[in-house]
């Protein structure tokens, strides 16, 4: 069925009742001196190369190559369209390695046709810290489909990940493969229905007309919170400590610390937004939330060519209601003029979807861990987990 995952350190079907088995590697970390020193062959056509984010031009082949070919919903009317500014930010963060930017380009035209990349990130499961991988944007070109390209790639990446003596690696996927820890569902948010309508993303209800569609999805002019406002660097600190104390609760969770706090969610115009509730009496810091602008191209629609989407990313509340503090950051996400908000049921988000207007989309993601086995399979709201 899965003849390469089959061959490769992580939970299989076969073992998914097994409580014989124990927590932890799958496989323990062979010596570096074993580890293959040579990349692995490509069909003879292609070559490797390794893409540095900071080029201006690497980073301009990398956004055609995704935004022509990387993810689409099941229907094919929409693709991911990272921007590059945000393929910069989720590509450089604190420690990472240039040699885990990895393309593959025809040799004799130089073109590139394939990516896969993977950043470090320290993620706590249970209550072990592990250094890992977070591999992100594996994309073959659609004329290269079903090559069986995909395995070498994602063994080319294991081998320079294991060079830095990391044995670990976290990824999310909308297919199924061996085995999930947990199995999250999208949900949706529309700000501007009447656009998302207009190209498919969503349907009138029954018995709904426009207009009262666009009444039932209005949202005040402005935030209701008192001492809502962006985050600014120096919050970092105090951020960074609601965060950590927050995310001790769930089972698999990222270990931020300050430096990963200022990459991760220091706002980043167009990028990353993060907003915080300031006590107005004490100063102290008491909520957070922010989401990312990952916008999709609209395949074949005459009026419009993309969809401008916010996903939701980390939101902490100790004070405001969490469906107060995520209904401002829906209203700021309208002023900025996205036209949806979108969210997993992770965390707790399922405490506030249903009253925020969200519906189920028709899309899955499943989180997967590479040489790391959980007893159980998660549920979504166990993961403390989101990845770009
Ligand atoms: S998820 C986003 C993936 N990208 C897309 O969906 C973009 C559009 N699709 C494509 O570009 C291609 O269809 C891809 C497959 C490149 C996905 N994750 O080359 P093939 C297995 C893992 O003939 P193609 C993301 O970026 C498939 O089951 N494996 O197929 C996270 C089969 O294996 P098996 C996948 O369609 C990526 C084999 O590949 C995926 O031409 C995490 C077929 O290869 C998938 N999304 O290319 C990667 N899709 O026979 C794993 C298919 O066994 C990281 N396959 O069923 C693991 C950790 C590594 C680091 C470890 C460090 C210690
Ligand atoms: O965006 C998604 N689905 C949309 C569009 C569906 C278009 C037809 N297939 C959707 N819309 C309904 C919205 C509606 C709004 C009012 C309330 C009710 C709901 O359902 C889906 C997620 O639902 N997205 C995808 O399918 C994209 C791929 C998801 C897998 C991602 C893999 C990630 C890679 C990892 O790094």
């Amino acid at each position: 069925r899965h003849k390469f995952w089959e061959t490769q350190p992580v939970g299989q079907f076969k073992d998914l009742g097994d409580a014989s088995l124990p927590e932890g590697p799958i496989e323990p970390p062979t010596p570096l001196s074993e580890v293959k020193q040579e990349p692995y062959n490509l069909p003879s056509p292609y070559e490797w190369t390794t893409c540095d984010m900071d080029s201006e031009e690497m980073c301009n082949e990398v956004y055609v190559l995704l935004t022509n070919n990387y993810v689409e919903d099941d229907e094919n009317m929409f693709r991911f369209n990272y921007s590059k500014e945000f393929l910069r930010w989720a590509l450089r963060p604190p420690g990472f390695y240039r040699s885990w930017h990895i393309g593959v380009r025809v040799k004799t035209s130089k073109k590139l046709v394939a990516f896969i990349t993977g950043v470090p990130a320290r993620i706590r499961a249970r209550d072990t810290v592990v250094t890992m991988a977070e591999i992100n944007f594996l994309c073959v070109h659609k004329k290269l489909r079903s090559k069986r390209l995909a395995p070498v790639m994602i063994k080319e990446v294991t081998r320079r990940v294991h060079m830095e003596n990391i044995w670990q690696a976290a990824y999310t996927a909308g297919v199924v493969l061996p085995t999930p820890i947990s199995t999250c569902q999208y949900w949706h948010r529309s700000l501007n229905p009447k656009k998302l309508i207009d190209v498919g993303f969503s349907r009138l209800g029954a018995r709904m007309t426009m207009s009262r569609t666009i009444k039932l999805y209005k949202l005040p002019d402005q935030t209701v919170t008192p001492g809502f406002r962006k985050m600014e660097p120096h919050d970092v600190p105090a951020v960074t400590r609601l965060l950590r104390n927050y995310l001790k609760q769930f089972v698999v969770a990222p270990d931020f610390d300050e430096n990963d706090v200022e990459h991760w969610l220091l706002p980043k115009e167009g990028v990353i937004d993060s907003y915080l509730v300031e006590s107005p009496e004490t100063h102290e810091i008491t909520d957070f939330c922010s989401f990312y602008t990952l916008p999709s191209s609209i395949l074949g629609n005459q009026n419009h060519s993309t969809l401008k989407a916010a996903y939701s990313y980390y939101n902490v509340s100790t004070k405001t209601p969490l469906i107060q503090l995520m209904n401002d950051a829906l209203i700021v996400a309208k002023q900025k003029d996205f036209d949806v908000f979108n969210a997993l049921d992770v965390m707790q988000n399922e405490s506030f979807l249903k009253q925020l207007k969200f519906g189920p989309g028709d899309g899955k993601l499943h989180y997967y861990l590479y040489n790391y086995r959980l007893k159980h399979v998660l549920r979504a709201s166990e993961l403390g987990l989101v990845l770009l």
